[in-house]
Order: structure tokens, then sequence, then C-alpha cells
């Protein structure tokens, strides 16, 4: 769940005889041998267990099914890019750079549009829209209005997901409202930058009550982006899509721009991003 110190956190997938959900653990050193570093969302196998002391060790490391670097984090099934409706203004540039940064992962992303409460309900249904002919399932939610917060209880029960996103755009808060008892730190976005303060610095995974596991994540405001031309067309989900529903092109490495018979279609709203990026890498 979280590592403290030398210590490593670990949920116990059954609770120990006095009903104990948790227990505070340190590493055997075969684990370091092995060259194994444990991350947070690990499946372990403990040792040594001191029910009393509340304690244990870490003996064993599962294979991971997914690995994150920023933030360091395991086995995660669902990365939560949230950007802000308002306060700060949602600028398309940003998130669609943090949607295609989310996608290097390989998990699954679901765009979260935040701070619903300071927009019109027309302006964020259409927002919805637009990233929906992206090909994304999008929500959009606000602190003040709970059924939004159902909607992300809904999508996560079960799995493992991560907050990302600029700083300031309520990842902590969001985080707040979905657990009971939860009181992470968080900040009004402040200056005219109308950036957030970078709030959050560890990375930990909270129980959500629906079931599934949630971590925040510091904010950072500019991701960079692979600039691989063989990686790059498949953080496109319009790309992906057309190429699942059966699109071929002529030549097997065929970049999507002026080659003759491509078969991908070009009108998306986001080829001319996707276009200048292609242009810019190698
Ligand atoms: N109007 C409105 N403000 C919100 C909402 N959620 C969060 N905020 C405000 O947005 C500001 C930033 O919130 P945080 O939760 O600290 O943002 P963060 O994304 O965790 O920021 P970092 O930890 O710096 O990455 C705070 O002033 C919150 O009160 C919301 O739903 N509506
Ligand atoms: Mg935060
Ligand atoms: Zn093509």
């Amino acid at each position: 769940m979280a590592l403290e110190a030398n210590y490593l956190r670990v949920r116990l997938q059954q609770p120990g005889p006095a009903g104990e959900r948790q227990l505070l653990c340190t590493r055997r050193a075969r684990l370091a041998y092995g060259g194994q570093q444990v991350m947070v969302g690990d499946w372990v196998g403990l040792d040594g267990c001191d029910w009393g002391d509340g304690r244990a060790a870490v003996a064993s490391l599962e294979p991971r099914c997914s690995q994150l670097q920023r933030p360091a984090l395991a086995n995660v099934d669902q990365v939560l890019v949230v950007v802000a409706l308002a306060q700060p203004s949602l600028d398309e540039e940003l998130l669609s750079r943090f949607l295609l940064s989310a996608e290097t992962t390989g998990v699954e992303v679901v765009p979260v549009l935040s701070k619903a409460d300071l927009i019109t309900t027309a302006e964020a249904s259409s927002w919805l829209q637009r990233l929906k002919c992206w090909g994304y399932d999008a929500l959009c939610i606000s602190r003040e209005q709970p059924e939004t917060l159902s909607l992300v209880r809904q999508r996560l029960a079960g799995g493992v997901a991560v907050l990302c996103g600029p700083s300031g755009v309520g990842k902590s808060s969001l985080l707040n409202a979905l657990v009971p008892h939860l009181d992470l730190p968080t900040a009004a976005v402040s200056g005219k930058l109308q950036r957030g303060r970078h709030t959050t610095r560890h990375v930990e995974l909270h129980d959500l009550p629906g079931g599934g596991l949630l971590a925040d994540s510091p904010g950072f405001n500019r991701p960079e982006l692979p600039l691989d031309q063989q990686q790059l067309p498949l953080l496109f989900p319009e790309i992906r899509r057309q190429l699942e529903e059966g699109a071929r092109c002529r030549f097997r490495d065929c970049r999507h721009l002026q080659e003759p018979g491509c078969g991908l279609d070009h009108s998306w709203e986001r080829y001319g991003t996707y276009r200048s990026l292609m242009e810019q890498s190698n």
C-alpha cells in the first residue's frame, strides 16, 4: 500500500487472527540480492508474521502486470487523467499531452474532467462529446455534485487506479471525497499562473469503500512525450480504433502521413497534433 521510511505497509488479502488488515513489514535480504525492488502496488509474500506487533517481513515478489514510472506504481489497471474544466481553464493541448503520456503505460486511460461546478452543464457535455470523438469515455466530476462521484466509484470498483494530471486540478480533493476519514492536504490554485502548488508528494494506495484501490500523485505541469515513430500512432485511440476495425495500409511501416495507399481516415480532430508529433519524431 505504501513505502514508509524503511518499512512497507502491506494490506492482507485475508484479515489476520484479530481482524488485522495491514502489517508493517521489513524486506528479507534475499529480495535485495535478487535485485528486486518492491513497489507500491506489488503483490508480495510474507513470512515471520508477528500478529501481536503487527509486523512481518516481505519474502517474495509476484510478477507484475504493469509498471508505471511516474508515479512508481505496479499492477495498475486504470490511469485517471484529471484536468480541470476551470481554475485552471482546460487547455486541450495539455490535456492531449497528458493523455498521450498516460497511454505510454499501456494501461486503460480514463479522462476525468474536474470542477464541473464552475462551468455550465452544456459546456461540460460538449467536452464529454469531444472526448468521445477522441475515443475516450470520460467522466465529469465535481466535489459539489455527489452523483458525479458515484460514477467514479462505479468505474473504479475492483481495480487499482492512479490519479495523474496537472497540479491544482483537484486530484487529492477527489480522493478525500471518495475515501471516508481521509484528509490529504489540498491547496488553492494560486497566483496569476493559475497553477497548483504541488501539494502531494508520496505514493500510497487507498482502499475505496466500493472496492478498488486508488493512488494520488503529485501534479506536474507538462509531461514529456516519447517521440518514437513506432510507438506514437498507437498512443492515439483514433488510430487504434481504425486498425482494430480492419483498416489496412499498403506499407507495413506506414506512418499515416502522406504515404500512398494509407488506409486510415485522416479527418479527425487531433490528426494535426498527431502529424506534428510524427514530424518532430524519429
Ligand atoms: N470549484 C471546485 N474546486 C475544487 C474542486 N475540487 C478541488 N477544488 C479546489 O482545487 C484546488 C486544488 O485542489 P487539490 O486537490 O489540492 O489539487 P491537486 O490536483 O491534488 O494538486 P497537486 O497535489 O498540487 O497536484 C483546491 O483549492 C480545491 O479546493 C471541485 O470539484 N470544484
Ligand atoms: Mg494533490
Ligand atoms: Zn497508413
